[in-house]
This record gives C-alpha cells, sequence and structure tokens, in this order.
C-alpha cells in the first residue's frame, strides 16, 4: 500500500566543504538526492507511506541510496539492480552566494537504460498518487517513453498523478526539453512549475495568464512558485496566492523545489479537495514553508521536518 509513488533517479552526492571552485576542493561530504526521491522523504517524514522506484547499479553507492532511503521509511522494494551499468554521482559546488553549480556525472548510468519494457504493472499497485519530475525524460527517450506508459497506467487506474518540470537544462537541449515537458502536461493533474520554467515553456506572460494556459491544456490545478514571492494556485476558476515564509540566510537553494512539492502534496492527499474549501490554501502554506526551511540546510533533504516539527513550526512555535 503507498499513499505515492514516485519514479526517478538517485544518485550519491558529493559536497564540497569549502566555499569555491570543484577544481580546488580537497574535501567532500557525502550524501544522495535526487529530486523524486527527496520528494520521497519529504512525505515520509511527514507520515505518509511513500514508494520509490528507480534502478540503480549493482555497486556499493547503490546500497547506499538502498539503505539512506529505507532508513527514511520509503518503500525501496520495487527498485532494482543493475550488474551492467551504475549508480550515478553528482557533485555540488558552493559559491559563497547565489544557487550552487551542480556537475553530473550520469551518462549511462543504469536509471538512463529505463525502457518501457521495464515498466512492471505492480508499481502502481495499492496506490493513490504518483508523482513525476521532468528529469527522468531528460535522461533519453526511452526513459521519457517509461514514465510517459506509467502516467497513462496512473491515470487508467483513477489515481491522481503532479508533474514538477524540474527544467535541467545541461541534460538536454532546450528545444527537446519544451517540447517533451509540454507533452507531458495533460497527462496529469497538479501541474507545478516555477515562474523561470513557466517562462521557458511557454514565454513570458502574467502569472494568471500560466494559470490559465496550463489549466486550458488539461492539468486540473497549476501551482505556480514563485520563489522568494511565495506561491499562487490555479484550481477551477480560482487563484489562491500564499505568502512566503521570511528566511533570514540562505544556504542551499537546491532541493527547494522538492520540499515545496512535498509539502504541497501533504497538503493535498489530507484535504483532496483544491476547487473548493481550505486545501488549496493551506497545501500552498505548507509547500511555502517547507520550501523556505529547505534552503536552511547543507543538502536537499536533511533539513525537512517530521509531522509534529511541521505542525508546531507552522502554528507559529506553539506546541
Ligand atoms: O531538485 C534537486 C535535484 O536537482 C537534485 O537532487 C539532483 O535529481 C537531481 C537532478 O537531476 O538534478
Amino acid at each position: 500500500e503507498a499513499d505515492i509513488v514516485t519514479i526517478g533517479e538517485s544518485m550519491v552526492l558529493m559536497q564540497t566543504m569549502s566555499d569555491g571552485s570543484l577544481a580546488y576542493a580537497p574535501l567532500f561530504t557525502r550524501s544522495i538526492a535526487g529530486a523524486e526521491s527527496n520528494v520521497a522523504i519529504g512525505l515520509s517524514r511527514l507520515g505518509f507511506k511513500t514508494r520509490w522506484i528507480s534502478r540503480l547499479g549493482a555497486d556499493p553507492f547503490g546500497d547506499a541510496i538502498m539503505s539512506t532511503l529505507a532508513g527514511e521509511g520509503v518503500d525501496v522494494s520495487l527498485t532494482t539492480r543493475d550488474n551492467a551499468y551504475p549508480t550515478a554521482i553528482y557533485f555540488k559546488e558552493f559559491k559563497g552566494y547565489g544557487d550552487p553549480n551542480v556537475y553530473y556525472y550520469r551518462k549511462g548510468s543504469a536509471m538512463s537504460r529505463l525502457t518501457p519494457r521495464d515498466v512492471e504493472a505492480s508499481w502502481l499497485d495499492n496506490a493513490k498518487h504518483l508523482h513525476v519530475t521532468g528529469i527522468t525524460p531528460a535522461l533519453g527517450d526511452e526513459t521519457g517513453n517509461a514514465i510517459r506508459l506509467v502516467m497513462g497506467q496512473a491515470r487508467e487506474r483513477g489515481m491522481t498523478i503532479s508533474f514538477d518540470p524540474n527544467l535541467r537544462r545541461k541534460l538536454w537541449s532546450e528545444e527537446q526539453a519544451r517540447e517533451t515537458l509540454l507533452s507531458m502536461i495533460p497527462l496529469c493533474d497538479i501541474f507545478m512549475p516555477g515562474l523561470e520554467e513557466a517562462e521557458f515553456l511557454v514565454g513570458e506572460r502574467s502569472e494568471s495568464e500560466y494559470g490559465a494556459f496550463f489549466l486550458g491544456m488539461g492539468a486540473k490545478a497549476v501551482i505556480l512558485k514563485l520563489g522568494e514571492r511565495g506561491s499562487i494556485g490555479f484550481a477551477g476558476d480560482r487563484a489562491i496566492q500564499a505568502e512566503p515564509y521570511p528566511v533570514s540566510r540562505i544556504v542551499d537553494t537546491v532541493g527547494a523545489g522538492d520540499a515545496f512539492a512535498a509539502g504541497f502534496l501533504s497538503g493535498f492527499l489530507e484535504y483532496g479537495e483544491l476547487e473548493q474549501g481550505d486545501g488549496l490554501r493551506k497545501s500552498l502554506e505548507r509547500a511555502n514553508f517547507m520550501g523556505s526551511l529547505a534552503t536552511q540546510y547543507k543538502g536537499d533533504w536533511e533539513g525537512l521536518p517530521k509531522r509534529d516539527e511541521l505542525l508546531r513550526l507552522l502554528s507559529g512555535g506553539r506546541e
């Protein structure tokens, strides 16, 4: 049984211990990360049953990812190991200002070899919701086809589907990214782009025009991330803006979008209805809060709260 299933590549993450160029960094800390498993960890900490599906190399780095996620309570039992292709790695370079730089070593990884023939019906058994991102189709045409197939299967089963475009320009060409990401919007219920991603996809427009455009493509809700200005949710004919949570110092922005997604989906899974009632506003507030919290810690997911912590912090620190 799973409240949410997510599919994607996770990697071993090496983070420099000092600011400055990777070329001169002598020391690293090792963690693991991946957009989809970050969301799974976030939701697992909030008390939801999460299932993460992937392919990893049959190597010690694959073991590290499996045991970290299992330790976080994520169901990894359907993730497979590949003897022929390795687990991917990526490096984060902190400059001391702005977003960290990211360097991927993931071409030819086990997950990048996923094809529609590998998709198993059991992946979605007894599950309510599917969360996917635009990173998986950026790994290759076949991985994209596999994700599209699973989205179709989820829809046939009556599951709800969220899609975060997670545009990663280093992984594919602009044309390919735009065409593929746009083609996935009609397959999802909840589309969660950032403002820059919306602009990349359909050109410069107002926030409400983005909402109307993506709803017109078939999404049932559009959740637009505005960064330090919070977020706006569009569902049916409503548009609700949620204020940001002020942060004193930003340490690491990588993973903030995944924390946002976990916060939003936790509200959605709890309240269900977005077109009426309080669910949309409460989900956006949680999303903003989780996103800002994630920027306060080095690492993609290490700073995410447990359920009681979230409720205490959201209610202003009172028990
Ligand atoms: O959202 C955070 C991700 O960017 C990070 O964990 C690495 O999955 C990753 C990717 O492909 O960029």
